[in-house]
């Protein structure tokens, strides 16, 4: 019973560590429960409520915070009805994300990386997670095709900060003077990015040119570092979805003709909606032939390889180039007059100071599973995606967006309620459509069963993008969302 007891009564308080286990057992509790029945295919992917009702309070769930102290009873129910309310991304019906599925090692590895509490930007208060760091990002590096796994790299914050570094860095190593003295120190710059945005590389090599994460992420990095949005070119792409190589050469050369710098050029392997991989090589060339910056990747395992979030690497191939950019030399955290090797000490490298452990779940992971166990899990989602392609391509009631069998995970289809199909196509078709996945998938999130994505694309009215990463789902996942489309969609 913990309805007299009070966070002020857990350890560190004298007598505290009674109440303290209790209490951590209890938790533990709650949480196996919710990783029980997150693989359990009778529960519900979500028990949705509108904002204004949770805000409203729940059946003794109350958002609002108070000045006095809740009961440690109560605060476990405030624990259990947080996963309640939540969404479950581990179930195995749950297609909305690329981020998804819940790894029992990830997890373990999540919740030591709390109990250690930790901060990445020094050696001396991380040593060895920091040393994980530095062996994981080698060892990816190596698997990229950079000899010896030479080169630089950190973790951060999700893919789009990953991003940023890609931009920031070769910024710097055309002209390191912006560092000091601001853009006006360099000439119009632009940045190039495909049309389409993005998804994440996986397990390819990618050789010699910047392959990052297209999408509104170089956008937000032009914005943000002061290129500006008209700054950053948008490259079109062939019916797959992959920037065209002949565009980009166009783009470049007009860019210099009206007198700008063109400095940086995104490729993605996997591309959010399409699963595109753009022709790497090719860009590569064009980047060599103009001079473009060509040496850094993010990798976000986060995603494909279905580590918790959050877990983003940028890679780098010049070594020493982050630093140089962005170290700032703290003297409080980074003395260079320490007991021990300094140059482990990596957080002057990172835009931010307090830098998570983002490391250890993944390099946990890595060890339980090894390489291998990254290539079935990737194989499988391959698999299954083919399954669900085969299934829809020829069945009545479906469009798929793009002829020919994806390049990644991702199946992208519309839907054709009964009403829909024969109709001539024209601009009521077209509006009537665009309105088939968001209400199909309006009425998913009330009855809780399933959940997938959709988008516009272009001229393309809303169309479902079911992509695969998830471990747990299976080809009866893949039946089920197919049926349950077609019981909600029906008319
Ligand atoms: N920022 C990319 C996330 C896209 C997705 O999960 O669908």
């Amino acid at each position: 019973d913990f309805s007299n007891l009070f966070a002020r009564d857990l350890l560190p308080a004298k007598n505290g560590e009674e109440p303290t286990i209790q209490f951590l057992l209890e938790l533990v509790d709650i949480l196996t429960n919710y990783v029980k029945k997150t693989f359990d295919r009778s529960t519900k992917v979500l028990d949705f409520h509108h904002p204004h009702q949770l805000l409203e309070g729940m059946e003794g769930f109350n958002l609002e915070l108070s000045d006095q102290p809740e009961s440690l009873e109560q605060i476990l129910v405030d624990c259990r009805d947080t996963l309640k309310y939540g969404v479950r991304t581990g179930h195995p019906r749950f297609f909305n994300q690329l981020s998804t599925g819940l790894d029992i090692i990830g997890l373990a590895g999540e919740w030591l990386t709390s109990t250690a509490n930790t901060n990445m930007f020094t050696y001396e208060i991380a040593p060895v997670f920091v040393l994980m760091e530095q062996l994981t990002l080698k060892k990816m590096r190596e698997m990229i095709g950079w000899p010896n796994g030479e080169g630089d790299g950190l973790f951060s914050p999700g893919g789009a900060i990953s991003n940023m570094y890609s931009v920031m860095i070769a910024r710097y190593k055309y002209f390191p003077e912006v560092k000091t003295k601001g853009m006006s120190a360099a000439p119009r710059l632009v940045l190039f990015t495909s049309e389409h945005v993005r998804q994440t590389p996986t397990h390819t090599c990618w050789n010699s040119l910047s392959l990052h994460l297209s999408h509104y992420s170089i956008k937000k990095a032009g914005a943000a570092l002061g290129f500006g949005t008209e700054n950053v070119i948008l490259l079109s792409t062939d019916e797959r979805g992959r920037v065209i190589p002949a565009d980009l050469e166009a783009k470049i050369i007009d860019a210099k003709q009206k007198g700008c710098v063109p400095l940086f050029v995104n490729a993605t392997g996997g591309s959010t909606v399409y699963g595109a991989f753009d022709p790497i090589n090719e860009i590569a060339d064009i980047c060599e032939k103009y001079n473009l910056w060509a040496n850094s990747v993010t990798w976000n395992p986060h995603k494909m390889m279905g580590v918790p979030l959050q877990c983003s690497a940028i890679l780098v191939r010049d070594k020493g180039i982050l630093a140089g950019c962005n170290s700032m030399c703290a003297g409080y955290l980074f003395q260079p007059d320490k007991q021990y090797d300094v140059t482990y000490d990596t957080g002057d490298k990172a835009i931010q100071c307090g830098r998570h452990v983002d490391i250890f779940k993944f390099w946990l992971m890595w060890k339980a599973k090894g390489t291998i166990g990254f290539e079935q899990h990737i194989d499988k989602c391959l698999d299954l995606s083919q399954y669900l392609y085969n299934k829809i391509k020829n069945r009545e009631g479906y469009e798929m967006v793009f002829n020919g069998e994806p390049q990644h995970t991702n199946v992208c289809f519309w839907y054709l309620p009964q009403s829909l199909r024969g109709m001539p196509d024209g601009d009521e078709r077209r509006e009537k459509l665009h309105r088939v996945a968001p209400k199909i998938k309006a009425m998913m999130m009330e009855s809780g069963t399933t959940m997938v994505g959709y988008q516009p694309q272009g001229n393309k009215v809303n169309f479902f993008r079911m992509v695969i990463s998830n471990p747990a789902a299976t080809q009866s996942d893949i039946d089920f969302l197919i049926d349950e489309i077609e019981r909600l969609g029906h008319d």
